[in-house]
């Protein structure tokens, strides 16, 4: 929790994140879904038998879901459906959960906006 409220210090500093190198593909990642706009990979720490995040692949774009404006309507809308194109993939699509962690009270770590889609057990509620 510390973590993450520290990470939240540099949220707006523009920085590249690990995200944007994840795009890039200078460091690998387990992709299941990519098309001209985001991009879906495997979570390296799985909270769930399927555990992917999808974000967008803008550049220097949006850091947390907080920040949007009305020009990101349109790659929101394409994230929501690419979280059920990941589902679908998956096997999920009878019970899949996605969540947005926006800002340090809700532990966000990755300063680039990114949709957890999460299955393949039991979900509990409320979530922790
Ligand atoms: P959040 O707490 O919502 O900001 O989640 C960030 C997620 O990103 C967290 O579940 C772990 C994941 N993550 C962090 N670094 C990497 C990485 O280098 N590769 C992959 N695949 N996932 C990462």
């Amino acid at each position: 929790e510390a973590a993450a409220k520290a990470a939240a210090v540099d949220a707006d500093s523009g920085a590249p994140t690990i995200f944007d190198k994840i795009i890039a593909k200078e460091i690998p990642a387990s992709i299941v879904y990519e098309d001209e706009k985001v991009l879906a990979f495997r979570d390296i720490s799985p909270q769930a038998p399927v555990h992917v995040l999808v974000i967008p692949k803008l550049r220097g774009g949006l850091t947390q879901l907080g920040k949007a404006e009305p020009r990101h309507v349109e790659i929101l809308g394409q994230l929501l459906y690419a979280a059920k194109i990941v589902a679908e993939k998956e096997g999920i699509l009878d019970g899949f959960r996605v969540v947005i962690n926006n800002g340090p009270d809700a532990c966000q770590s990755v300063y680039h906006l990114h949709l957890h889609i999460l299955g393949g057990r039991q979900m509990k509620w409320p979530p922790g």
